[in-house]
């Protein structure tokens, strides 16, 4: 019976990626190592920001639009005014991105989210994706 679940389940696998095309989704959703962070009046360029957790990630962030900077809550020595990169290790998790500029109007709405991701659940996703074919 098992095996006859297992079976279906592949074919349903199968029969949903016949269409998709896995290759355009894989690296849209992937952690990176460099994240490049701009900014304009009054957001970053990108809601959220996916890294790999416990090796050096470069951020590289830029005001394209008006003077902002980076900061990420409940890390001090994270900073970057104006323009400019940094390389940090990040545990894995989320991370709440905003910019500091304070008081100032519309500063305070400019957030968005870094998600530290660690490799092996990466690798672990890989292996699913491959399993059906294996039955
Ligand atoms: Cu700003």
């Amino acid at each position: 019976m098992h095996k006859f679940i297992l079976f279906m389940l592949g074919i349903m696998f199968l029969g949903a990626c016949g269409t998709a095309d896995v290759t355009e989704d894989v690296p849209s959703d992937s952690p990176v190592t460099v994240i490049e962070v701009e900014a304009e009046n009054w957001q970053f360029n990108k809601k959220v920001y996916k890294v790999f957790a416990d090796q050096p990630i470069t951020i590289n962030f830029k005001s394209e639009e008006g003077e902002h900077e980076f900061a990420i809550k409940g890390m001090e020595k994270v900073r970057i005014k104006g323009g400019g990169s940094i390389k940090k290790i990040f545990e894995a998790g989320e991370y709440q991105i905003y910019c500091p500029i304070a008081q100032a109007k519309g500063h305070y709405e400019m957030v968005a989210t870094l998600i530290a991701v660690q490799k092996n659940q990466v690798q672990q996703k890989g292996l699913t994706l491959s399993a059906p074919l294996t039955i």
